[in-house]
């Protein structure tokens, strides 16, 4: 009965970082990969067919449309810059699961399926019905990064990506699921006071957002992108919102 005690005490539920050969483990690191190299190579702007819908001056949506057999899977772009939280903060609050209900307005509910390690896990949203189309469900991993500078020009940053995947403790049975690939990354700037500490006053955050997502089957265009146009705004207020208030008393998480 001891033996057994200390064995399952001494063994992490699950792994802090995710080992090498989980058969996620290479999907994850190019998905990482390739969100990095897109942001580095692809300035969200207005050019190549992006559209501005929304420009609150801080804040800024793009999209460009896309249909694929007739489904709109328009790509989404956004950019936000924010006083007083650091580009971790925000990851960190985009990544938490026990905290998703409080600034996602779009879901009916949400549960974990599965921790793979302390910076993974799989998580299944039920988004709210849009009339007239069928209530949609996602399955996706959810990772979490700090990337540090690759050379004196790449941004030091952390990031998140949301990508969908399959679970056999979660199948598509009672809901149309929509496929994803989502990325959050965010860099911090640091302007440092004349005299004194670092103050929340002296750090902004530069957030890059960007959202390919599937509807998974027949989806009005004109209502879904409808929906896009007011929600993805909203999310990116309401969320960064979220965060300045979260994090207003507590010490800065660099
Ligand atoms: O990125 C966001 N949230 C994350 C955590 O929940 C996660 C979820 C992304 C889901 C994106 C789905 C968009 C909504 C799809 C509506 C489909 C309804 C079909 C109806 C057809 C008429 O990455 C924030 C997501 C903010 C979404 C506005």
């Amino acid at each position: 009965e001891k033996k057994r005690i200390v064995e399952s005490t001494s063994k992490p539920d699950h792994a802090i970082s995710l080992s090498s050969s989980h058969p996620f483990y290479k999907e994850i690191n190019d998905a990482i990969n390739s969100h990095l190299n897109r942001l580095l190579m692809e300035p969200v702007e207005e050019k190549d067919g992006w559209v501005c819908i929304a420009d609150q001056g801080d804040l800024k949506v793009f999209k460009r449309e896309l249909e694929e057999n007739g489904i709109p899977i328009d790509p989404m772009k956004a950019v936000c810059t924010v006083k007083g939280i650091t580009g971790h903060e925000v990851c960190q609050y985009f990544w938490a699961f026990d905290t998703r209900m409080e600034w996602e307005a779009t879901l009916d509910n949400c549960h974990v399926v599965e921790w793979l390690s302390d910076d993974t896990f799989v998580s299944n949203n039920v988004i709210k019905r849009v009339w007239p189309a069928s209530q949609r469900d996602a399955l996706f991993w959810s990772h979490i990064r700090h990337v540090s500078k690759r050379n004196d020009e790449g941004p030091d940053c952390w990031i998140v990506v949301n990508y969908s995947c399959e679970h056999p403790e979660c199948q598509p049975v009672k809901y149309v699921r929509i496929t994803m690939n989502v990325a959050l990354i965010c860099e911090t700037i640091i302007e440092p006071p004349a005299s004194g500490d670092i103050t929340r006053k002296n750090i902004t955050c530069k957030i890059t957002y960007t959202a390919d997502v599937n509807p998974g089957g027949w989806a009005p265009a004109s209502v879904l992108r409808a929906v896009y146009k007011r929600e993805y705004p909203k999310f990116l207020r309401r969320f960064t919102e979220f965060v300045v208030d979260k994090t207003k008393d507590k010490p800065i998480l660099f």
